[in-house]
């Protein structure tokens, strides 16, 4: 659960200069790196390591990485269990607490913690954390290795660094880490489902540690709408007099759970709740009832230098550019982004599809062990993030295959099957998809039977078809049509679509990377998806140019953005804020 800070519960925020040292041989944990290194200089967290030491040739490492820092007790910790928690830690980690482990995580872009007991105020302890990035093949986010490679036919170094996915594989802690400080009778994450049917539904499960009645409030503003007790932490309400979460209105309640013992309140937490019904009825996504086109984009988070490392005016910046196109939302492409910007999101009124650490899932790999991890983190991502009401669906995975149509078509089903089936018991509330990629398994993706909206990520115009506009969308329109068939009642919305363009590059005709191209291509395929009954919307890919591993067919970049990495405008972005404003 998030780090709080109230009268009751504190958090001491591990930001800051971490010593850092390289593990070329990865030999670091025999020569006893957990308990001390000698250090090589300073890395800055939140930050990717990758760019802070390019020059010493970090770069392109996948790791592993050695990060160290002391901490002094603070005065507060008397009486108090001590919590270590981490944000993320990219892409897996190991943890060490004055040289002890604690544990290790490997799911990337979620949140872990540790709980360490009491700590005496002005004792000083040392936190060691080894990143490493190079992710197992079976991993539901698939590493690579240069066996695969070779199989495939491919030259070693075709991507460097060796990754499947087409975003930079940056290491580091990426999100502010924390010291927390919790009463020892306590509450612990609460589950919360916030919906409108007929007025407000609540439905509050909040655990606790050590006894006493757990104490709910509804607030707006200073107004109480609601105050409830109950021994077991379990609350049920209906017909709440509350106004809904839209787009258009994005109102939020304070939901307060209190600890309470006699007359004494022990721990409180407070969540910025929602009030709001998504579902899916007769090929429609329906918020509160009615009809919502999602025009947006799909992202990354990605920044020069930062890496993938947290900075709030980067989060604001770019949720106003996508607001500033006209957009109403966004995919969390392709892994769990940091909470602060789905707080953002359930302020400003954006719809977020959220995503799973999981891209090009490796059916030839795949164990049963990948299957239960990748449960596992949609367990994590759900119980992190359910609570938000500008998530309005959970996308499972993105682009899963990697095979020819036949050993797909053997491979897929059965995993598809218990996935959706184990993400279903964890949220009934929302509708579930997951991304597929152009025509590769044939028209007919056994992954759509799980889906309650199809989500396809095409790039006919330019992978398929380049420069041939007509063809592309002739032929998009077709498979559309062909799926409203085959699945009258699945909304169809296209995750992905787009096309690089190298800002300042003009062309008077259909050419590939000008921003002329990159525009009308967005044109015509939204006019498509606009006149589509069985359409929802679309994503454009990307919000804003992100940099991915070399390669010969990126120029350091993935120039799909509407806006360059610097966040400035391409002849596009202008093009959408005229389409949808
Ligand atoms: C899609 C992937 C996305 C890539 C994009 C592209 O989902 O991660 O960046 O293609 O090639 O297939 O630009």
């Amino acid at each position: 659960m998030r780090p709080e800070r109230n009268a009751y519960r504190d958090a001491l925020p591990l930001d800051g200069f971490w010593a850092a040292a390289s593990d070329a041989n990865d030999d670091g944990e025999m020569r006893g790196f957990a308990a001390n290194f000698i250090a090589e200089g300073q890395i800055a967290v939140p930050g990717s390591i990758n760019e802070q030491w390019a020059e010493r040739g970090w770069r392109d490492c996948l790791g592993p990485f050695w990060l160290r820092r002391e901490i002094v007790v603070p005065r507060g910790a008397a009486g108090q269990l001590a919590r270590l928690w981490f944000a993320s830690a990219d892409l897996s980690a190991r943890i060490w607490w004055n040289g002890h482990l604690l544990g290790s995580n490997e799911a990337p872009f979620l949140p872990f913690s540790f709980d360490l007991g009491e700590l005496r105020p002005g004792t000083t302890h040392t936190i060691t954390v080894r990143l490493d990035s190079r992710l197992p093949s079976n991993h539901p986010l698939p590493g690579i290795e240069s066996a695969d490679f070779t199989r495939e036919g491919r030259g070693k170094d075709e991507i460097f660094p060796p990754v499947r996915y087409d975003f930079f594989p940056y290491s580091g802690l990426h999100r502010t880490p924390h010291l927390c400080f919790l009463p020892k009778s306590r509450l612990e994450s609460p589950h919360i489902e916030a919906g409108f049917k007929d007025g407000g539904t609540l439905r509050v499960r909040a655990p606790s540690a050590g006894d006493g009645r757990i104490v709910l409030s509804l607030l707006d503003g200073e107004t109480a709408l609601v105050r409830a007790v109950a021994e077991d932490g379990n609350f049920d309400f209906s017909a709440l007099e509350v106004e809904p979460w839209s787009p258009a209105s994005p109102k939020r309640y304070r939901l307060r759970l209190e600890l309470k013992r006699d007359a004494q309140t022990l721990d409180q937490i407070d969540r910025e709740i929602g009030f709001r019904d998504v579902r899916i009825q007769h090929g429609r996504l329906l918020l509160n009832g009615e009809a919502m086109r999602l025009k947006g984009f799909g992202l990354h988070e990605d920044f020069p230098v930062l890496g993938k490392g947290q900075a709030l005016a980067v989060t604001v910046k770019d949720l106003e550019l996508l607001r500033w196109c006209g957009g109403n939302s966004f995919r969390t492409a392709h892994y769990p982004y940091a909470e602060e910007t789905l707080d953002l999101a359930d302020a400003l009124g954006l719809l977020v599809v959220s995503e799973c650490a999981s891209v090009n899932l490796d059916f030839r790999r795949t164990t049963d062990a990948t299957l239960e991890q990748h449960i596992a983190h949609i367990e994590r991502l759900i119980e992190r993030d359910h609570w938000h009401p500008c998530v309005i669906a959970w996308s499972l995975t993105n682009e899963p295959g990697f095979l020819a149509e036949a050993e797909y078509k053997q491979a897929a089903p059965g995993y598809f099957a218990e996935l959706f089936a184990a993400a279903r018991v964890l949220d009934a509330t929302r509708p579930f998809t997951a991304a597929n990629v152009g025509s590769r398994h044939g028209l007919l993706d056994p992954l759509y039977a799980h889906c309650d909206f199809l989500s396809l990520n095409r790039y006919l115009g330019w992978y398929e078809h380049p420069a041939q506009l007509d063809i592309a969308i002739a032929k998009l329109r077709d498979e559309f049509d062909a799926l409203a068939a085959a699945f009258p009642d699945k909304p169809i919305f296209v995750s992905e679509f787009g096309a690089d363009a190298v800002a300042g590059m003009h062309s008077s005709s259909d050419q590939l990377f000008s921003e002329e191209y990159q525009a009308e291509l967005i044109a015509r395929y939204w006019a498509l998806i606009e006149g589509h009954q069985q359409c929802i919307g679309g994503h454009i890919w990307n919000l804003i140019d992100f940099k991915t591993a070399q390669n010969f067919r990126r120029v350091v970049v993935n120039h799909k953005g509407v806006f360059t990495r610097s966040r400035d405008p391409k002849m596009a972005a202008w093009r959408v804020r005229g389409m949808w404003r």
